[in-house]
């Protein structure tokens, strides 16, 4: 029997430290590192999941090249001659923008990143920018502090006051709540910010419910209270906080009545929320992706963190916003080649579908790698349509994602537990492998391998010098001088040692004044403002763009917000076990529409339709409809519901900027 260490590769904040067991008759066992800092033993069913799938039938063993409609299995050998053969076509055709490169996190693993240096090595191909995840909110760390960076987890049990704010931890990141817990033992209290009562609610002390997209507003108007009443960190204030007079002007605005018409937060709650975050302190702000999915979520991000620039609330013991960790950055090496080499060509995940339409090269050959563009990219019905016009898609993927069965060639790659790589990823301080434990399924092949193999066919063999362990050993070899190696990673994960417990603690930001900017030169030339202005929170360019939205949203027609946030059970379209979409309502809403849970009902926005059985729940707000994403029927997911929106910062997807109406469903 073998038994390693190993972690999860799923795109998720926690990546669970796994010991993983192999042996003949009793198959592939996956159980929690109880010695891993962070997850501490304890792994969820999607940890599982991938156990059984690495066995399972639907796994993908073998190339398939779809032959009149139909896949047949070919050899390698065959299919990299085929794919050969496309690059070559498409470079001497159209050159290197004529190839469309499309990837994501789907594996955190470093080793995946070879990928982009393949296509990098091509001369730079067509590729998405921004970010589908969490781009506005990033941008807006960097405008204000000058990067994002997060204390440990385990300082949150130095709070006393916990702020959920647009985040679930109990559903997207579950071993954050081991250490809530232990905050709130140790007194502190937690709230929950959401327009619907999440689950982390069932441990909060407080739930405010707030309009859809309009967390920015509610934190200019809790600014505006604290400036009012003179609770500002004065010393603090004074020493760290650039643009105070600018942001004060501004958050005059944001009258406590006018903020509640706004936000559906009293004057009254704006006014504890106020006390609560300026005396309460230390303070931490878990925030989450889900409020920045929104038009104006840069600014959403940046109104929240001139609560913690006003209160003093960063650089010590339980204080600050958790937002992203990008502290591996600049401490490891990467894979992909020097910027000096390549010209890609980039469209932003929002306008993807429409760019590619009327793209000049055209887009001949499309690979994805580690993503599902097709149910998981907003706009997916256009999607589908520019998809088909490609004259050529290849799929690299472990399933046959709907992406896959919608490609010409797919090619079968391994699992976490079929090889080895690193997980060093923008959510936690903990550096550890995934390490093969079994042979690869089939005839799956790691991508490691299968990019070096067709760079070497393409000539390119110069760029792929090297076996996957010694680019595990090149990535860490800056690591070596605290002793970290991939030997040592075998044995267990590693906190990394350059990551410091408590951020900012020597507060020094790194932004042009050193200090936290509340007006900023930077937001001035990206978006035309200095200060955050969540009420009109769009460039030139992209109030526009909204303009035309607006223009052609009837409002009444499509009076309900729309909200996909992320599933449970299942990691976007992976693991998902049902067929079916469900929707949550208020009873309110359902009222109106005769509705009852077990019904059925029909969603339409301007751009789409879908069924789905309805559940009626207290929990949601009264005015949105709530349909959990990464389900598909018949291939089709929610974001056929959905078209690409600019976003204030970072070029994100503001997926959840959408309206719908409701239809009572009567045939069976
Ligand atoms: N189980 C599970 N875990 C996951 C994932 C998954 O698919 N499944 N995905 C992973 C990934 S890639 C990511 S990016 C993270 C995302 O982690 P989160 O940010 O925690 O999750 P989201 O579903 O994006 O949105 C979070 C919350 O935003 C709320 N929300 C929606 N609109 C608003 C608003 O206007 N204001 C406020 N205050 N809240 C609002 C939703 O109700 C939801 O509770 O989770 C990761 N973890
Ligand atoms: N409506 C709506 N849409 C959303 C969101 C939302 O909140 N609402 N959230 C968005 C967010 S935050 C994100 S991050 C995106 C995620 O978008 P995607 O990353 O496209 O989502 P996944 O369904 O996780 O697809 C990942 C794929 O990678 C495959 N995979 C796993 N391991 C490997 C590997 O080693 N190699 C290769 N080649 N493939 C592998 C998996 O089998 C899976 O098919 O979705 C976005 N879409
Ligand atoms: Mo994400």
């Amino acid at each position: 029997m073998a038994i390693l260490r190993s972690a999860c590769p799923l795109n998720c904040p926690d990546s669970c430290g796994f010991i993983v067991e192999y042996s003949e008759d009793k198959g592939l066992r996956v159980q929690g590192d109880k010695e891993h800092p962070l997850t501490k033993g304890f792994i969820c069913s999607k940890a599982q999941a991938q156990a059984q799938w690495v066995f399972s039938a639907e796994r993908l063993r073998f190339p398939l090249l779809k032959d009149q409609g139909t896949f047949r299995r070919i050899s390698w050998d065959e299919a990299y001659t085929l794919l050969v053969d496309k690059i070559r076509e498409t470079l001497k055709e159209v050159g290197s923008w004529g190839i469309l490169h499309h990837y994501d996190y789907g594996h955190n693993g470093t080793l995946r990143e070879l990928d982009r240096r393949f296509f990098q090595a091509l001369g730079g191909v067509t590729e998405p920018r921004g970010s589908m995840c969490w781009g506005a909110g990033l941008r807006a760390q960097e405008i204000d502090f000058g990067g994002a960076y997060a204390n440990d987890w385990a300082q949150v049990t130095q709070a006393k006051l916990i702020i959920l704010w647009g985040r679930d931890p109990a559903v997207t990141n579950l071993h954050m709540v081991p250490f809530l817990l232990e905050a709130k033992k140790a007194g502190a209290t937690i709230l929950v910010i959401n327009p619907v009562r999440v689950k982390s609610g069932d441990f909060a002390q407080d739930y405010i419910q707030v309009n859809p997209g309009s967390d920015g507003v509610l934190a200019m108007g809790i600014a505006h209270i604290i400036l009012r009443e003179g609770w500002l960190n004065w010393e603090f204030v004074r020493q760290s906080v650039h643009g105070l007079e600018a942001f004060a002007l501004r958050a005059k605005e944001y009258e406590p009545e006018r903020v509640a018409q706004l936000t559906g937060v009293s004057v009254e709650k704006q006014e504890e929320l106020a006390y609560k975050i300026s005396h309460m302190g230390p303070m931490t702000i878990l925030s989450g992706y889900g409020l920045q999915r929104y038009s104006g979520g840069g600014n959403t991000l940046r109104a929240i963190d001139a609560l913690i620039a006003l209160t003093g609330n960063i650089g010590k013991p339980g204080a600050g916003i958790q937002y992203g960790y990008l502290y591996h950055r600049g401490y490891l090496n990467h894979v992909k080649l020097d910027s000096s080499r390549y010209q890609s060509r980039t469209f932003p995940h929002s306008f993807f579908a429409e760019e590619i339409e009327k793209a000049h090269p055209p887009v001949q050959l499309a690979v994805v790698t580690r993503s599902n563009p097709l149910v998981q990219q907003p706009n997916s019905l256009l999607w589908r349509e520019v998809w088909r016009e490609i004259p050529f898609k290849v799929t690299f993927d472990t399933t046959l994602t709907e992406t896959a069965r919608q490609s010409d060639l797919v090619l079968p790659v391994t699992t976490a537990f079929e090889d080895e790589d690193l997980i060093a990823t923008s959510w936690s301080p903990i550096l550890q492998l995934t390490q093969k434990i079994v042979e690869p399924q089939g005839e799956a092949r790691s991508e490691a391998l299968v990019f070096t193999e067709l760079a070497q066919r393409l000539g390119l063999g110069d760029d792929f010098s090297y076996t996957p362990e010694q680019w595990l050993d090149y990535v860490l070899s800056p690591l070596n001088r605290y002793g970290i190696t991939l030997e040592s990673l075998r044995q267990g994960p590693i906190r990394a040692p350059y990551i410091p417990e408590v951020a900012w603690s020597d507060l020094q930001f790194k932004t042009p004044s050193g200090k936290i900017e509340l007006a900023s030169e930077i937001a001035l030339a990206v978006y035309g403002d200095a200060v955050a202005d969540p009420l009109l929170s769009h460039s030139k360019e992209d109030l526009q763009r909204h303009q035309e939205f607006s223009k052609t949203q009837n409002q009444s027609e499509y009076p309900w917000y729309l909200i996909t946030p992320h599933p449970h059970h299942a990691l976007h379209s992976q693991f998902q076990e049902t067929e079916d979409f469900h929707l949550y309502i208020h009873p309110q809403l359902a009222e109106k529409y005769y509705l009852s849970t077990g019904d059925r009902a029909l969603v339409e926005t301007e751009h789409g339709q879908l069924l789905a059985w309805v559940s009626v729940s207290e929990d949601v707000h009264p005015q949105a409809v709530v349909i959990p994403e990464g389900g598909a029927v018949d291939g089709f997911g929610v974001n056929q519901l959905l078209i690409g929106k600019p976003s204030d910062f970072g070029e994100s997807t503001p997926y959840y900027e959408a309206r719908c109406q409701l239809r009572k469903w009567l045939v069976d």
